[in-house]
């Protein structure tokens, strides 16, 4: 039942893209197209892009000049010379204060006498993204005739996770196999590199090769040599590898009879292998871990915690600096509400985790739904560093049919009021990593659908800006990835704006969650006819029964409610103040219950 508003603006809008974008394009370029400009802006923008100066050399100094000459030169249709000379784009490392590590300066000035614009950074990575931003600017139309600005990420790690399985499956995946040609590698395929760009474009600094429910074979050595390829390829785009680990690899690996992680064998396999991954890869990011979920291994297994398992593997990387990230994803049959469990069990661990590691943490309590509310660890952890996990794989909302623009959705939990310490502080400012379950596949176009692309944009601008309306993010999608035409700019944002509440409306309105088919998660499917039925059914999360629907999470329920910070609690649990977003989430409510506001919003 997507509204039918929404379709015939799509095709209304797809009519006039077809009609002003190049022809023969197979989605490949991503929001890196750059065609040429309207000529109203030609000359102007020409007379700021003569040449491209390097002051230094280095590998990134190297691709940020390639990536300019390219833009450039499809955005004006001449590329840009070498020399210094009246409006040369003038590539500089400089000690910049306020960026941050990663930020840049954009800078319209002078050298002697001569009008330039200096891409200014304190590391070389921050000549890439200030270069992307200057790009953006022509390819939005947006340059301003005199530039002054310096941006930095908020977030200082921002990354892809990559479900995919060494067979080339993907789980969750929609758009064809895998990217990495395991048989292939270590031969580099373009793609990969051009995979790498379009990350750096957006400020994406770290990728997690492979599934978290992981096969341990990726730490042996045939695979590590193919990871340190992929590794080298991607350094100048300031892309770190990680690989998610296998808890139980001493066992399958090591032939070690346990993978305790207080054993010292166990101890001593896990930093050999750590010394033998940084002697392929100085700069390996690190390990993301699965643990103890959904039948994966894990430290519990052998009477430990969680912290004993994650310290254990942040000891064998802390020579090498590398972090820990371990996912706090966990349920189990026991307990009356699972939207509870992760918060149980991590909640008491706040402040034994090693410094380098970092708590994975969905967006919400159960799992990846089209809303939920933000997921109660956030606020509740403040003695150790927190990561947010978000799907950009639409698992949950609609897989690869529909749109759905989850922009909005990010926006919506980055910015959630978290009230801890104190009201104003939101779940984006409680985290130091941001990761995203990737949508990308083989397929031609990336991500399946061209549209499925706007989504790893938008997770990637706001990763670096988590204040960034999600509707600005559509807009500079649209136009990089179509056309400034504004009549069919306005068309797609409209589009693009309403699509993931129309698809909440049709599959889990009011806060319901989970109202899907366990097997496939293409929804909507609100009874499955399984005999019996399995716990996980819609049912369970719906409450539905002859008095009414909703799952109560106030105190006369799971007093899930009770997880937050007491003004955010209070206000879930309080009919007049709950949104309507969130209402069967935290309310088991009477079929007679007459709703205070319009609904549904997509309609509105
Ligand atoms: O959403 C569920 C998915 C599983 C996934 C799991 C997780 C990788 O259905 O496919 O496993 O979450 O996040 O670990």
């Amino acid at each position: 039942m997507l509204s039918t508003i929404p379709v015939r603006l799509l095709i209304g809008a797809l009519a006039l893209v077809v009609a002003t974008a190049a022809s023969a394009e197979d989605g490949y370029d991503l929001w890196l197209r750059y065609p040429p400009v309207e000529t109203q802006w030609r000359a102007a923008y020409a007379s700021r892009a003569t040449a491209v100066v390097e002051t230094a050399r280095s590998p990134t100094f190297d691709v940020t000049a390639s990536e300019l000459r390219r833009g450039i030169g499809g955005l004006l249709g001449t590329a840009p010379q070498t020399g210094a000379i009246d409006g040369a784009i003038v590539l500089q490392r400089s000690r910049l204060k306020g960026a941050g590590d990663e930020g840049y300066c954009l800078k319209s000035a002078r050298i002697e006498g001569h009008p330039v614009t200096l891409i200014r950074a304190k590391r070389d990575i921050g000549v890439l993204y200030g270069a992307f931003a200057f790009l953006r600017l022509m390819q939005t139309r947006t340059l301003p005739a005199h530039l002054d600005v310096c941006d930095g990420p908020a977030i200082p790690l921002r990354m892809l996770d990559h479900w995919d399985n060494l067979d080339g499956t993907v789980e969750r995946g929609y758009a064809g196999p895998s990217l990495w040609n395991w048989a292939r590698l270590p031969a580099i395929d373009p793609h990969l590199v051009d995979y790498a760009r379009a990350n750096a474009s957006v400020g994406i600094n770290g990728a997690v090769l492979n599934n978290v429910n992981a096969d341990a074979r990726i730490l042996t050595p045939e695979f590590l040599r193919k990871v340190a390829a992929i590794a080298d390829a991607w350094r100048p785009y300031g892309i770190r590898v990680y690989l998610s680990a296998r808890f139980s690899a001493p066992i399958e690996l090591g032939h070690l009879p346990t993978a305790d992680p207080l054993d010292p064998r166990v101890r001593r396999w896990w930093q050999s292998k750590a010394d033998e991954i940084y002697r392929l890869i100085p700069d390996f990011g690190g390990f993301l871990v699965k643990a103890n979920s959904e039948g994966q291994p894990g430290p519990q297994t052998y009477g430990r915690s969680h912290a004993d398992g994650a310290n254990m593997l942040a000891g064998a990387l802390a020579p090498h600096r590398g972090t820990v990230i371990w996912r706090a994803f966990v349920y189990s049959t026991g307990g009356d509400d699972r939207a509870k469990q992760a918060y149980d069990e991590f909640k008491p661990l706040d402040g034994k985790f090693a410094d380098n590691v970092i708590v994975q943490i969905k967006n919400g309590p159960i799992d990846f739904q089209p809303r939920e509310p933000f997921h109660p660890l956030f606020g509740q952890m403040r003695r150790t560093h927190l990561a947010l996990e978000a799907q950009i794989t639409r698992e949950y909302l609609g897989q690869n049919t529909g749109i759905a623009y989850l922009g909005t959705m990010w926006s919506e939990v980055l910015s959630a009021d978290t009230c801890a310490p104190r009201c104003g502080t939101p779940v984006s400012s409680t985290i130091t990593a941001v990761a995203g379950v990737s949508n990308v596949g083989g397929a031609r176009n990336w991500t399946g659908s061209d549209f499925d692309q706007a989504n790893w944009y938008a997770f990637g601008r706001l990763a670096w800006n988590p204040r960034l309306p999600a509707r600005q993010t559509a807009d500079e999608w649209a136009r990089m990835t179509w056309t400034n035409d504004p009549r069919s700019v306005r068309s797609i944002v409209t589009m693009m704006m309403g699509s993931r509440e129309a698809a909440v409306d049709y599959m889990t309105p009011l806060g319901l969650a989970h109202q899907m088919a366990s097997d496939h998660h293409y929804g909507p499917g609100p009874w499955v006819n399984d005999q019996p039925a399995p716990l996980w059914n819609p049912i369970y999360y719906n409450r539905a029964d002859a008095q009414g629907i909703g799952f109560d999470r106030t105190p006369t329920g799971s007093n899930a409610v009770a997880q937050y910070e007491s003004d955010v609690g209070r206000c879930f649990a309080d009919l007049h103040c709950v949104s309507d977003d969130y209402l069967l989430w935290f309310h088991h409510l009477p079929w007679t219950h007459r709703m205070t506001a319009a609904w549904p919003k997509s309609q509105q």
